[in-house]
């Protein structure tokens, strides 16, 4: 008799023990089994109790029923702590839980992209320098990627930058920025000044210093009397406050480009040399972007009268600057998504 009064303490404190690490309905259920099953602990134990006699039952009986009646409770109690938690869970998950909550010990920090922190500098400079922010469509109308900037149908010029064009719609992936000069003189009219940075694709074969999708900076200025010593003054002022150096110079070369007239192609002074390295292969001077003063076509193309305007633009790949800047030595890593290049800026 003892002995079965023995067993069951064991087996209550077993339980509470054991009910302390249950943590789904599943393991609740299986330590009921465990316990009270029908080849459960206890209910083995109780069965025993049908070999004592009716002194004995009288005794233990009571301590036995007493064990069961607590285990019950401990399973109910149990079930109900776990079934609230979860349908808290789930609120939480329907209200939209908070993921910054969850902190995982030794989760790297992540840092913003070079692309980003690069662009925000070419654009505070412009906006100290009186320029806007300009945004414009990556995918685009012939209108406005070609013939609005002077390049008809069938125009050689076309054969400058290989298109990527969707057959159904006939539309195509930008192949520069300078379709925002068009779409923001048609939204904001004459005198303007802006800048617009954005990516664009090009069907071309990827090197070290050619990617097929890349990232441009247009700048536009439309006003009366404008002048080509009024954009070589901005491109100058621009890349000496981005090398920060104020002895940078810069050259210009005649350049075709068919939405300006004169056209220039700009180069600047070597940032790493005096008389030669191999960034500038030699020559002191570096190749940088394309430039004139407006087309007059491209004027009359958004209905504003060249007799009476006249503008600069000018159009610089951003990977390449950004090549100078940092000494990167290859475009195709910009988007490579390789974190040891990406923590380095
Ligand atoms: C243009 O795209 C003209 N829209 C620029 C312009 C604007 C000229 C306004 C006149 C007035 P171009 O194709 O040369 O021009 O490209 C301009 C710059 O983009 C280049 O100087 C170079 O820095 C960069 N670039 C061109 N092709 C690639 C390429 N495949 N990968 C990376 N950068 C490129």
């Amino acid at each position: 008799m003892r002995e079965l009064i023995d067993k069951a303490k064991v087996i209550a404190l077993e339980l509470k023990q054991a009910a302390e690490k249950v943590v789904t309905i599943k393991e609740v259920d299986d330590l009921r089994v465990q316990f009270m099953g029908r080849e459960g602990c206890l209910t083995l134990l109780i069965k025993e109790l049908k070999d004592l006699d009716s002194l004995a039952k009288r005794e233990v009986g009571p301590v036995l029923n007493q064990i069961r009646v607590d285990a019950t409770e401990i399973f109910r109690r149990l079930k109900e702590d776990i079934e609230k938690r979860e349908a808290e869970a789930a609120n939480m998950r329907e209200k939209g839980f908070d993921v910054s909550a969850y902190q995982p010990k030794g989760r790297p920090d992540g840092t913003r992209h070079i692309y980003s922190k690069f662009i925000e500098d070419i654009e505070d400079i412009f906006m100290s320098m009186g320029f806007s922010i300009f945004d414009g469509p990556e995918v685009e109308t012939d209108f406005y990627n070609f013939q609005a900037l002077n390049i008809p149908q069938n125009h050689p010029a076309r054969d400058m930058q290989d298109t990527f064009w969707f057959e159904k719609d006939k539309k195509l992936l930008r192949t520069h920025t300078s379709n925002v000069q068009i779409h923001a003189m048609q939204k904001y009219g004459v005198p303007i000044a802006g800048v617009c940075t954005g990516r664009v694709y090009r069907y071309e074969a990827t090197d070290a210093t050619h990617d097929c999708m890349f990232t441009q900076c247009e700048g536009l200025l439309v006003d009366k009397n404008v002048s080509i010593s009024q954009l070589l003054g901005t491109v100058k002022k621009f890349l000496q406050r981005l090398f920060d150096s104020k002895k940078l110079k810069i050259r210009v070369r005649p350049g075709f480009f068919p939405f300006v007239e004169p056209g220039l192609e700009v180069d600047m002074s070597c940032v790493f040399c005096k008389d030669g390295c191999s960034v500038c292969k030699k020559t002191t001077w570096i190749e940088l972007m394309g430039a004139g003063l407006v087309h007059p076509n491209v004027l009359r193309a958004v209905k504003v009268d060249p007799e009476v305007y006249s503008g600069f633009a000018f159009g610089v790949g951003i990977e390449r600057l950004a090549m100078l800047r940092y000494g990167i030595d290859d475009i195709r890593l910009f988007h490579s998504g390789r974190v040891k290049f990406l923590q380095q800026f």
